[in-house]
């Protein structure tokens, strides 16, 4: 049985997953959870995530995985995609640690930055709060600037030779940066691993099209 992957494939932390999937090659299948309708919300949904979050991910029976790095790890486990996920100890180390952040410093702080700037404007026809958006701000250019040092270190976030389930992690955040007013023109190394590396990944390519029928893109 293939693993299926619950998800809305324009949100961020499904689009990391599909993104990263695609580029390891993974046998999945997609099935769709309509975030706009509030389909995650929906006891159906809660019964596979409780927290009602996308994505989550089941594989066969017996496994059901919430949290998008999580199903990463497993993807990668599970296929064997060495480079992006190696099985060298302290370069595991050092992916897992990024991995960590991005759940629980990156993906929050700028999730702000796409629901006040983009979400709430053009779906709910809601004003921004300048107030959470100022709150974030301090946070975002702080940990903005800790990846700019490391890409202007390594090419990819944790070598350069390899992309890894770090980069797609970290990526995903931004995936809507110029909608959400996510301000990368301050932090060079930052956008040209964005516009450069992650942008002409094949994963990331890939999984454009459905993130552009939801946002159709403005000129960047
Ligand atoms: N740490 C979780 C976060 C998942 C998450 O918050 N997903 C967002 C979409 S990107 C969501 O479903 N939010 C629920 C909501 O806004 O009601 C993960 O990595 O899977």
């Amino acid at each position: 049985m293939a693993l299926k992957v619950y998800c809305d494939p324009c949100t961020i932390n499904s689009r990391k997953v599909l993104a990263a999937l695609q580029q390891m090659n993974a046998d999945y299948e997609i099935q769709y959870v309509d975030y706009f309708a509030g389909e995650h919300k929906s006891d159906e949904f809660k019964k596979i995530n409780p927290h009602a979050t996308v994505p989550a991910a089941t594989d066969g029976p017996n496994l059901t995985l919430t949290e998008s790095n999580a199903i990463l790890q497993y993807v990668a486990d599970t296929t064997g995609a060495e480079t992006m996920y190696p099985k060298d100890l302290k370069k595991r180390a050092i992916i897992n640690r990024w991995l960590l952040w991005e759940a629980s410093a990156w993906f929050p702080c700028c999730y702000v930055y796409v629901i006040e700037n983009f979400v709430k404007p053009s779906f709910f026809k809601q004003q921004p709060e300048q107030k959470a958006l100022d709150a974030e701000a301090p946070k975002f250019h702080r940990y903005a600037h800790v990846l700019n040092e490391q890409l202007g270190r390594t090419k990819w976030l944790t070598s350069d030779t390899d992309v890894t389930i770090a980069d797609f992690a970290v990526a995903a955040p931004l995936h809507l940066y110029t909608a959400s007013k996510i301000p990368l023109d301050k932090y060079p190394n930052l956008k040209r691993w964005m516009t450069e590396g992650i942008e002409q990944l094949a994963g990331w390519e890939k999984t454009q099209g459905a993130v552009d029928k939801v946002f159709p893109r403005q000129d960047d």
